[in-house]
């Protein structure tokens, strides 16, 4: 049958990001809940997963892929998600901004910005495109903050500037989290804060901000996607707001793969 054919034309795998993202651990979930006996999910990391699909969707190859929104490849390619009935990648997902403990009583400048930062896919996508076109993402944040002066506004609105104050941003290396990264650390330095940004993994991202070594991380995608996280150090960060709506997560593929639901991946 067709679906026989999918799981035997992609060796029964799944191409992943980084082990620590919530996606990992909704997929690993998903493989139980609809029993994908045979399948496994290969982890790596943001970069190594675009990488396989376009070089998959260059040559009309199947693949699947732990896909989200906003991501600059579902507007350089026609992607699909695949249906989930079971709801096990949540629905409309948030991305919330997640501060340590004392941060609005330090830092009462950048909790506001933090508080009132809010912008939609289509800004995200548009750094996110800008970086994927090679630009340096500094560089591509600077250029859709000069395009959205009054959006940057709100954000600010009614924040005094301050002099050198140090703050410690924590991201991880998804797309998505270093355009808004990027663009956070310009908009605060604007203010006159000193922002450092440190990569590292999802898991120590969460461990940052609750044990007070960070500031802040921006990238609390909830309720569903990083719970876990959530729910082990809770009582120990703020969540201070949240930046986007309907963001979502799920099990995604090529338009011209010939199946629609993770159902189909069963036998
Ligand atoms: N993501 C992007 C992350 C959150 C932001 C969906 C890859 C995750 O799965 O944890």
């Amino acid at each position: 049958s067709g679906s026989e054919s999918v799981g035997k034309s992609v060796k029964y795998k799944i191409t992943g990001i980084d082990p620590g993202a919530g996606i990992m651990q909704a997929t690993e979930e998903a493989i139980k809940e609809y029993e994908l006996d045979k399948w496994e999910l290969v982890s790596g990391s943001g970069a190594a997963m675009t990488a396989s699909l376009k070089k998959a969707y260059d040559k009309k190859e199947p693949i699947i892929i732990t896909g989200w929104n906003p991501h600059w490849m579902f507007s350089k390619y026609d992607l699909k998600y695949l249906d989930d009935p079971k709801g096990v990648y949540g629905g409309a997902e948030e991305i919330h901004s997640i501060g340590r403990l004392g941060l609005k009583d330090d830092h009462p400048e950048a909790y506001k910005v933090l508080q009132q930062f809010k912008w939609e896919d289509a800004d995200m996508g548009a750094v996110m495109v800008d970086i994927q076109d090679g630009e340096k993402p500094e560089v591509a944040a600077q250029n859709w903050i000069n395009e959205n002066k009054e959006k940057v506004a709100e954000w600010t609105n009614g924040v005094n500037k301050v002099n050198g104050d140090k703050l410690k941003l924590v991201y991880v290396a998804w797309d998505s989290t270093i355009a808004s990264t990027n663009v956070m650390k310009l908009v605060l330095e604007d203010l006159g804060y000193d922002v450092a940004i440190s990569q590292v993994e999802a898991g120590p991202m969460w461990t940052a901000v609750a044990d007070g070594s960070a500031d802040a991380l921006l990238a609390g995608w909830l309720p569903v996607t990083h719970q876990t996280y959530a729910e082990k150090f809770e009582g120990k960060y703020e969540d201070i707001g949240t930046s986007m709506e309907n963001v979502k997560i799920g099990l995604t593929v090529p338009e011209y793969m010939d199946i629609d639901s993770i159902e189909d991946l069963k036998e």
